[in-house]
């Protein structure tokens, strides 16, 4: 299939699989998985010819590995990113000292009071790096890039997870924890 048509796709699961399964009448259970025939079908209704082997292909080739397979291959969800209440089942683990936080440069000053809050999601995401940070925060307008403190605030009892495409998560970061950078 042509690929931005996959990129259409792509974009439709994510909104099934993280915030909205119902625009195409599925549930997620609440681990986040869908049944793979019953979103193949509903995807169908909207784009003629998806099939399993473009479900496949979308998958494999995501840039950010978004999505993964159960093991008998027979359900698929979001590795991250929901709104939705699900259990993606992420250990806590330890963080690296630093992390980055990328977002537009409009949203600072109430970054700066409030610190960083998960909005629609489920958690606040955080970048390895200062460059994946600022792609992020591009999303978003005029990019800026905050440092957290990722050390301190895992010291002061705050839980960190890191979701299967290496993107780390955790519920807020309180202002004093970051530094623009
Ligand atoms: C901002 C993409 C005002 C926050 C990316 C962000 C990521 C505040 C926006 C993933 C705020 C929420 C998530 C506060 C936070 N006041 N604004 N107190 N606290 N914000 O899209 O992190 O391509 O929900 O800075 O790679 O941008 O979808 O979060 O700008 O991993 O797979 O509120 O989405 O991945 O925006 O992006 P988002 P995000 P995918």
């Amino acid at each position: 299939a042509a690929p931005d048509r996959l990129t259409h796709i792509s974009k439709y699961m994510s909104l099934i699989l993280r915030h909205k399964p119902e625009v195409v009448g599925i549930t997620l259970d609440r681990h986040g998985w869908a049944d793979m025939d019953a979103l193949i079908a509903g995807i169908g209704r909207e784009y003629p010819t998806f099939d399993r082997a473009m479900l496949e292909e979308i998958v494999r080739t995501d840039s950010k590995q978004r999505y993964s397979f159960s093991e008998d291959g027979t359900k698929i969800r979001a590795n991250q990113g929901h709104s939705i209440p699900v259990d993606v089942e992420l250990p806590e683990t330890e963080p690296p000292q630093m992390l980055y936080h990328g977002t537009a440069r409009r949203f600072t000053a109430s970054i700066n009071a409030n610190g960083l809050l998960p909005q629609s999601r489920l958690y606040v995401h955080l970048s390895l790096d200062e460059q994946t940070a600022k792609k992020v925060g591009r999303r978003h307008g005029d990019p800026a890039v905050y440092l957290v403190d990722a050390a301190r605030m895992r010291r002061d009892g705050h839980v960190f997870y890191r979701s299967v495409n290496g993107v780390w998560l955790t519920r807020t970061v309180p202002a004093r924890y970051l530094q623009r950078v």
